[in-house]
């Protein structure tokens, strides 16, 4: 039974993106890309209780083709390099948000999570703070201040944090950074608390590579962050990037380390996924990544607590990889001419595999006036389970307010995707900042984690009062 229809304003979003890629082919003299698939990488996802995201260049998004592809297909965005600290202060207390308001603005016009990306890190530092002598307390001072500047001018429009990045050396040790060379390891503390007073709510993360599998430096940042935890620092979730390269990729090794991440009670994420490959590409290079790309998706959406998965790229036209691994490249799911690569279906099928809905392309017409909704209890043991509602409205909204009842004796652990609260066995739903505008026939999803027992599947859901139909 259909279970999910694509609004029709995505439908011609997507039949935009075509036109203009189509566009594009004719300009550059190649042949017309195939169009995505319907629905897209975002509906799929949205359906799983997941966020699929992508990096974007801000100076992209005035590339039709381009940002029609980052609102369509993805519904969390990162800034490529627009919120790392040399962009955001090149000079000492002097601010620059250009780029990253661009790319609020996007998001919000698009009903996009934002990724922030990122506040301490050893690279991309500005000159003034690289090369300038500081004190011990001053260059912590600045440190916090820059923290809380930003963190604090886009409060409750950025999601989720990369608070600090790359801290680490491959043996496991800290890295030699300015910071951890002046300030030792509690650059690390300051930092998160600095971004927790600036923003509440905000889920606060670290980031690095080479950590995907369970090795020296993943060991290290496992240490690292179980006394963090131990100490009470406010951290909520570890970041994986994921830079990997074709045929070298162990998906269940993949799971098994961001699942012992998850298991200290942190969020996880696949923060900047791309697979890399020797150029020239072939097709039976481009099906191995397709695969590749599938088992770090089944890795991530195996794991509960793995919130989502962020491609480092739209396209292999705009990818970093080929400046610095000289003969390689092709690492994103779309092409250079934005065409959609093996790796795009890969990832696509990873949701839909996962529980997203694949939706029915027979039958386009959203609906009117109704909702239905979609309660899957997708994990389940003695004393919890992980939830995922789906709810379509037939109506547009401007806000909602969802509401379904849990057996007697269980109660909610956590949510995401909307601000819970329970009374009694009723468990109410409202929308976040992010996702309250929902367009007739569109799709509002939500999870939740519940304890002391398991919600029941198929459990019915009311919209604004009105009861949905099941399915
Ligand atoms: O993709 C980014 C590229 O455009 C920049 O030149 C580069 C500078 O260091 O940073 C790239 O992004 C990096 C990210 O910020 C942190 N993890 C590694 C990414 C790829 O280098």
């Amino acid at each position: 039974m259909r279970q999910h229809r694509v609004s029709t304003v995505r439908r011609l979003a997507r039949a935009t993106v075509a036109a203009s890629a189509a566009a594009a082919a004719l300009a550059f003299g190649f042949s017309a890309p195939s169009q995505a698939a319907d629905p897209s990488l975002r509906e799929v996802a949205e359906s799983t209780g997941r966020f699929i995201g992508t990096a974007v260049n801000d100076g992209l998004l005035s590339n039709g083709t381009y940002s029609d592809i980052v609102s369509t297909e993805f519904d969390s965005v990162t800034a490529e390099n627009a919120m790392k600290w040399e962009a955001v202060e090149p000079q000492r207390g002097q601010y620059n948000w250009a780029g990253g308001d661009r790319l609020v603005q996007f998001a919000q016009d698009n009903d996009q999570l934002v990724y922030g990306h990122t506040l301490v890190w050893h690279s991309q530092m500005p000159g003034w703070l690289q090369n300038g002598s500081f004190s011990n307390n001053e260059l912590r001072q600045i440190m916090t201040d820059h923290v809380t500047t930003q963190v604090s001018r886009y409060k409750g429009q950025v999601q989720r944090w990369d608070v600090v990045n790359e801290a680490f050396n491959e043996d496991g040790s800290l890295r030699q950074s300015k910071f951890y060379q002046q300030l030792g390891a509690s650059y690390i503390a300051d930092s998160f608390r600095a971004a927790r007073a600036a923003d509440p709510d905000a889920k606060l993360f670290i980031n690095d590579y080479n950590t995907e599998l369970d090795n020296a430096k993943s060991d290290g940042l496992y240490r690292l962050v179980s006394d963090l935890l131990a100490q009470g620092v406010p951290i909520d979730g570890v970041g994986f990037q994921n830079h990997l390269i074709v045929g070298n990729v162990n998906g269940p090794a993949i799971r098994q380390n961001l699942q012992r991440f998850a298991d200290l009670g942190l969020e996880v994420a696949v923060t900047e996924l791309d697979i890399r490959m020797q150029m020239p590409s072939d097709s039976s290079k481009l099906q191995q990544q397709a695969r590749d790309y599938r088992a770090v998706a089944d890795a991530c959406l195996a794991v509960s607590r793995c919130s989502g998965i962020t491609v480092w790229g739209v396209s292999d036209r705009d990818s970093w990889v080929p400046d610095v691994f000289e003969g390689q490249g092709a690492a994103c799911p779309w092409d250079e001419n934005y065409r959609p690569k093996p790796a795009y279906d890969a990832l696509r099928d990873a949701f839909v595999a996962a529980g997203g809905d694949p939706g029915d392309p027979d039958d386009p017409e959203p609906p009117t006036g109704d909702c239905s909704a979609v309660f899957n209890v997708s994990n389940r043991w003695d004393t919890g389970s992980v939830v995922s509602v789906t709810v379509r409205t037939g109506q547009a909204l401007s806000g909602w307010r969802a509401q379904f009842d849990l057996p007697a004796g269980v109660s909610l652990a956590n949510g995401w995707n909307g601000s819970f609260s329970q009374s009694g066995s009723t468990v109410t739903v409202a929308n976040a900042a992010y996702n309250g505008t929902v367009p007739a026939g569109g799709t509002i999803s939500f999870g939740f984690q519940t304890s002391g027992g398991a919600a029941q599947d198929g459990t019915r859901v009311s919209l604004g009062g009105q009861e949905c139909a099941a399915g």
